[in-house]
């Protein structure tokens, strides 16, 4: 059996060996979704919407990394979490200017690395340093700052909750912002003309510890990738797709579906960077057609109605068959 120490956080303590494995660096745990925590960190009624895919990632992630994080967040849907004098996390939250997460990480990783030395902060009381910000900030506003972070191999984690728009204000478009999907300042009949810019490899380009792809509706996947960057120092980078009821316009619900079809349908692949390498973690089998995941939003609906848009669905489709071609290849 597992158990989960809060006052250990981000280090699971071991009371047996069943599903542990041991490597020269590394302790692997997720393995089932029996080895999973069972309750949440993170307290409960927050202000996000009903189904928040954001707010999901979040959670499964606090768990695994435990209380002793500081978080640094862009202003975005996540910095309504915590209202003074009210918030849902047990350790440190910095509120920072939308593009300056990253330097405010550097500054809360500087000061306690100088208390370290002087010894005023004991190894046990070391935090982890990570910044949230939606893909606003990290596909757009925020990007020269990250960039200038991971050139300085900044210590730190730093989580893109993907919402593909800029949410908090209203779903306007942004970087992260697919082909045909209807925005707030994408109103046509045809939605936003761009393509969504690929941010990971953009990421994976400056050498970092780590870049991973990650969504709360696979939460096995997810923990591995935590676990392993607990392991590393230097920039870690996670970028987590995350459905939003409110701007892709569904029934909360049909959150967890919504996101399982965008992996099984190959929209969303679920890879990792690490030592100059990608590797995908979860290659569907059989991928399902992307209409079962584009119909299930409204954003997307003027694809199907009031008649199909063959060529449109098409031409998604088809530049996710391109995609996986490259990648079997
Ligand atoms: C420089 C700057 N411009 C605009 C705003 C207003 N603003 C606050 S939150 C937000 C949306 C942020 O979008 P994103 O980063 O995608 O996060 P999300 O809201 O989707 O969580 C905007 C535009 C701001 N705070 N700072
Ligand atoms: S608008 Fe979207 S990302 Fe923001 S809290 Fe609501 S569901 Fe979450």
């Amino acid at each position: 059996m597992l158990t989960f120490s809060r006052q250990e956080p981000g280090r699971r303590k071991q009371t047996g060996n069943e599903g542990i494995i041991m490597t020269s660096e590394s302790i692997v745990h997720f393995h089932r979704m029996k080895d999973m925590p069972s309750s949440h960190l993170l307290g409960t009624g927050t202000p996000m919407c009903a189904g928040c895919g954001g707010l999901e990632t979040l959670h499964n992630m606090y768990d695994i990394l435990g209380e002793k994080t500081v978080f640094v967040n862009a202003a975005g849907c996540m910095t309504l979490l915590s209202v003074y004098p009210f918030t849902p996390f047990r350790g440190g939250w910095l509120y920072t200017a939308m593009a300056s997460a990253p330097a405010g990480a550097q500054g809360v990783r500087d000061a306690m690395d100088i208390l370290l030395q002087k010894k005023k902060l004991s190894t046990e009381d070391n935090m982890e340093v990570v910044v949230i910000t939606g893909d606003g900030s990290a596909y757009g506003m925020g990007l020269s700052a990250t960039s200038a972070a991971m050139d300085r191999n900044l210590n730190f984690i730093y989580l893109c909750y993907d919402n593909e728009g800029y949410g908090n204000t209203g779903q306007q478009y942004s970087a992260a912002t697919p082909h045909a999907a209807i925005t707030s300042t994408s109103k046509g009949s045809h939605g936003y003309p761009g393509f969504k810019k690929d941010l990971f490899s953009i990421w994976a380009a400056h050498r970092p510890a780590y870049v991973a792809t990650i969504i709360g509706a696979e939460p096995l996947d997810l923990a591995k990738k935590i676990e392993k960057l607990q392991t590393m120092t230097g920039p870690r980078m996670l970028i987590s797709l995350a459905p939003c009821p409110t701007g892709w316009d569904y029934d909360p619900k049909l959150s967890v579906e919504i996101g399982r079809l965008a992996v099984q349908t190959g929209i969303w692949p679920l890879k990792e960077y690490s030592d100059g390498k990608i590797k995908h973690t979860k290659i569907p089998k059989q991928r399902k057609p992307v209409e079962d995941y584009l119909k299930l939003q409204g954003r997307f609906k003027h694809l199907f109605e009031p008649q199909r848009d063959e060529a449109g669905i098409a031409e998604i489709q088809a530049r996710i068959d391109a995609y996986w071609t490259r990648v079997m290849a």
